[in-house]
């Protein structure tokens, strides 16, 4: 467990976790935690997992299917139920180890704690409605029923923005429909997915069933779905990673699930409550420094309230107070390491070099305490060219590009000018336009009067075009994915049948 003090943080050294043992990975690279924040303070270190790795938990797993399967789906609910009340207990101490080890500031790390442990809660509840459909036959004495059952051995790949939320809605559904799981967690938030795995083990999940093994990507990536014994992939990360596990998950006809990238538009309309719209572009915008698949990156306001919105919407963003998570004053947290700030950095670049109009932000924090981690202003830019790759593209950090329409056919057609189309944003009052919006926006999810960012439980979660491919995740989706049907004909008229049929 980690347990540090601000000065002398201790250094937690990690295992892989496979068929129930906590053993070191093969690989001869070592995989690294540090603190976005400052990057000199090491959290946690272990050896990385390679592709043998991957091949003895597939085969742990394969051997705990049977047995799982046949453990009734409400004893695997309790051990779901279980898990989500040690999380509780544990909350506060697994949200700043969150903070340390992935940057975002604490009251999110406990609302991305908050939200992990509802999912995991509403699947533990889905041990009890496990279910399929019972309809009326064409035969009479006939049963005509469904039942959905475990696929058998599942990878579940998630990313780094939310090192405990996205592993918590992928594993809960695979294991309450009886599933045996290989998770694969990104290799920057490792400390914070063997406490997720403890917790399992914690509350009883037997050995085989969770298996996790952590590493580079490019050191076990494509085993994770090219394995023949792999009969689903759940996956969340970036485009480019989705499609290569689409088209492998493809070629070998088995269920994949990619939630990808979002270059996600919120429109502002002319009689939008703008106080309301302000908070939420606020939210989407830098809430969890940008690094969201959620997040708001495209601003369109209608040209009556642009400049007196744009003047608010720069008061506000200078209030923000960028630094270290755990500080209680800190607004927004620094991006998850070089690699991100670098590329933060370049779409600032970027921008400006399109002619993007810069309105604040822009510059890497160093000075003082900013020295030794990775933090950036937040960004905005004005007169974005929607052709312009800061229009186009994914950036996740906070960089903002803002557009301006006089009609609100164009704000349709510009927030569809994208290659994403994750959610989406309108701010307005009018509630028929709202509804227009609604029908018309090419996203999977639509916010009005909201902030672009969140999902809940108990609905499906996920994108069309290049944000997503496969079942949604969350809810019944999320089960349906991990489950496969199989429709039962049952008759029974016995020996009678010849002379009642028809
Ligand atoms: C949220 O907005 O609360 O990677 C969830 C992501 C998404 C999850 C966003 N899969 O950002």
């Amino acid at each position: 467990m980690t347990t540090a003090t601000k000065s002398t943080p201790a250094v937690s050294m990690l295992k892989q976790y496979i068929g129930g043992k906590w053993v070191d990975g093969s690989s001869s690279r070592e995989i690294i935690s540090t603190n976005p924040a400052d990057s000199r303070q090491i959290l946690a270190k272990l050896k990385g997992a390679d592709k043998n790795d991957v091949l003895k938990a597939i085969d742990a797993a394969q051997k705990a299917f049977p047995a799982w399967k046949a453990t009734t789906p409400p004893a695997r609910g309790r051990i779901l139920m279980k898990a989500a009340l040690l999380l509780r207990e544990r909350k506060e101490e697994l949200a700043r180890l969150m903070t340390r080890e992935q940057g975002k500031i604490l009251p999110e790390a406990l609302g991305e704690m908050e939200k992990g442990i509802t999912l995991i809660e509403w699947f533990a509840g889905e041990g009890l409605r496990l279910g399929g459909i019972t309809q009326p036959s064409e035969l009479s004495k006939n049963l005509l029923y469904t039942l959905r059952q475990p696929l058998g051995v599942v990878s579940i790949i998630t990313p780094w923005n939310f090192p405990f939320a996205i592993p918590a809605w992928k594993i809960a559904p695979a294991l309450i429909s009886g599933n045996c799981v290989i998770f694969k967690p990104a290799s920057l938030v490792p400390a914070m997915a063997v406490e997720l795995v403890r917790i399992f083990e914690e509350a009883g999940l037997p050995a085989g069933v969770l298996n996790l093994v952590l590493g580079a990507g490019s050191a076990m990536g494509d085993i994770l779905v090219e394995e023949p014994r792999i009969k689903a992939v759940s996956f969340t990360g970036s485009n480019e990673i989705g499609k290569r596990v689409h088209t492998i998950g493809g070629a070998r006809g088995i269920k994949v699930t990619c939630e990808m990238g979002g270059k996600n538009p919120a429109v502002v309309w002319d009689d939008a409550d703008l106080e309301l719209a302000l908070g939420g572009v606020m939210k989407g915008a830098f809430g969890s420094t940008g690094q969201r698949c959620t997040a708001t990156s495209r601003l369109i306001l209608h040209e009556a309230i642009a400049e007196k919105f744009l003047k608010m919407l720069l008061v506000e963003t200078a209030k923000i107070k960028v630094g270290d998570g755990l500080d209680k004053t800190v607004t927004m947290g620094p991006a998850v390491d070089e690699s991100q700030l670098k590329t933060d950095l370049e779409y600032i670049e970027i921008g400006k070099k399109e002619g993007a109009k810069l309105l604040c932000g822009g510059k890497r924090l160093t000075a003082g305490g900013f020295a030794h981690g990775w933090f950036v202003e937040p960004t905005i830019f004005d007169s974005v060219d929607p052709k312009s790759r800061l229009w186009q593209e994914e950036v996740f950090g906070p960089v903002l590009a803002v557009a301006r329409v006089s009609h609100f056919e164009k704000a349709v057609a510009l927030a569809n000018d994208s290659p994403f189309g994750l959610t989406c944003a309108f701010y307005s009052q009018d509630l028929t336009l709202a509804m227009r919006f609604t029908e018309e926006v090419e996203a999977g999810m639509v916010h009005l009067n909201s902030p672009t960012i969140g999902g809940e439980a108990q609905v499906p979660f996920g994108g069309v075009k290049g944000s997503g491919v496969g079942e949604r995740e969350m809810a019944k989706e999320g089960m349906h994915f991990f489950t496969e049907q199989k429709t039962v004909f049952l008759d029974y008229t016995g020996r009678r049948r010849a002379s009642n049929l028809y």
